[in-house]
């Protein structure tokens, strides 16, 4: 697979995915970089209804399936559980401060911004129509006739659509939004016109979170496509070079393949970051806010209940309704403790944090604005077990 470097696995991993897939964007690009070799498969093979679904009980992508026959689901445990079994290459930082930095970017990726891509994917729909027909309907159906594709495709959407309102998109929060994704976008594009990856010269697991809203979404959908393009051609480079099993970049000749020295953080990166705290923050505090209330009213949860209302499994739980002002508006969304336990990934790093490690990691999220967002705490720690988020 990779030209550079290889990793024997012996037989290729299976990644069960579809090309429109967010999170098997950022799963696929791991493999890639990492050099695991791998082949994909989508939904509609026979094996996803007879062996995959039994066994992970969701209908959902990506799925890892390794050569002992073991199917993981959820794009962070995958790579948590490959990084564990490929220790060749490592994908998270060794450094203190960098890998605290790197997890938080990760989960801002992965849930932070999952708003911005649903809400550019489905607010545009009439604009991109045929291309999100022809992409869901990949998802849903194999065969060479165009119509019925087009038409499985359309069934699905209408699915997917309907998440719209529980992310917080309205008429009131759209604009609000936008200038979120822009600002963020510049941001990037500007570090990405300096280094290759997020943190330096090698990807991380900063990237791979980053590639799930940017790649599928934003870089593939024709109306973000074509902002993300015209906004900041850095990004959309990024979006390539990610899926490229090189990890040096001609663009970058003197750029050794390694991340920043010393546990550096470059200054190109910290308007990022402030984005981060500002505007996943909001949501981070509101959120953990309401947790610790339901938490409080719900004492007797046993250990390994899923994190929603009702106590079902569920691909995205949800425990109730948050509202909380946002960029001068007033965001009304579902509470999703998915995106608490990312954050309380990185949180648990920071507070291991000693010595010089501590005071330069402190200083940094000072300095950005993200002191407050630091300080949330979960009353009641969350786990992934048996392919769903649990109460520990
Ligand atoms: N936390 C999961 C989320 C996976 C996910 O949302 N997958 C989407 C496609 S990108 C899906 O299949 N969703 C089905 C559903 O939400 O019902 C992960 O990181 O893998």
């Amino acid at each position: 697979m990779s030209t550079d470097f290889h990793v024997d696995t012996g037989n290729p991993l299976t990644l069960w995915c579809t090309p429109h897939s967010l999170y098997s964007g950022k799963v696929r690009s791991y493999l890639i970089k990492k050099g695991l070799p791998f082949r994909e498969l989508l939904p509609p093979h026979p094996r996803f209804g007879a062996e995959v679904l039994p066994a992970v009980r969701h209908f959902v992508v990506p799925i890892v399936e390794t050569t002992d026959g073991r199917f993981i689901q959820d794009s962070t445990v995958i790579i948590e559980e490959l990084e564990h079994r490929f220790p060749e290459r490592p994908m998270v930082p060794a450094t203190p401060v960098q890998r605290v930095i790197a997890t938080l970017l990760g989960g801002f990726g992965s849930e932070g911004l999952l708003t911005v891509a649903m809400h550019y994917r489905w607010s545009y729909r009439a604009e991109q129509e045929n291309f999100l027909r022809a992409e869901f309907g990949r998802a849903a159906h194999h065969g060479p006739d165009r119509e019925e594709r087009l038409a499985s495709g359309a069934a699905l959407m209408d699915y997917f659509n309907g998440f719209l309102p529980n992310l917080g998109v309205s008429a009131e929060s759209i604009p609000a939004f936008e200038a979120s994704f822009i600002e963020l976008l510049e941001a990037l594009d500007i570090h990405f016109q300096h280094y290759p990856y997020l943190l330096g010269g090698l990807p991380s697991i900063a990237d791979f979170g980053f590639m799930a809203p940017l790649f599928a979404h934003l870089a593939r959908d024709p109306v973000p496509s074509s902002l993300m393009k015209n906004l900041a051609p850095n990004v959309y480079r990024w979006t390539e070079r990610m899926n490229l099993p090189a990890i040096a970049d001609g663009e970058f000749p003197e750029q050794a393949s390694e991340w920043f020295p010393d546990d550096q953080i470059p200054q190109t990166l910290e308007p990022v970051i402030r984005l981060m705290f500002q505007d996943w923050g909001a949501q981070l505090l509101a959120d953990a806010e309401f947790v610790n209330a339901w938490l409080l009213a719900n004492p007797n949860v046993p250990s390994g209940q899923p994190t929603s209302a009702d106590g079902e499994r569920r691909v995205h739980p949800v425990l109730g309704e948050i509202s909380y002002p946002w960029r001068g508006v007033t965001v009304n969304r579902a509470s999703a403790p998915h995106g608490l336990w990312h954050f309380e990934r990185a949180a648990g790093l920071a507070r291991e944090l000693e010595g010089e490690a501590k005071t330069r990691f402190d200083a940094l999220a000072g300095k950005l604005g993200g002191s407050e967002v630091m300080r949330i705490r979960i009353s009641r720690p969350m786990r992934r077990e048996d392919d769903a988020l649990v109460f520990a």
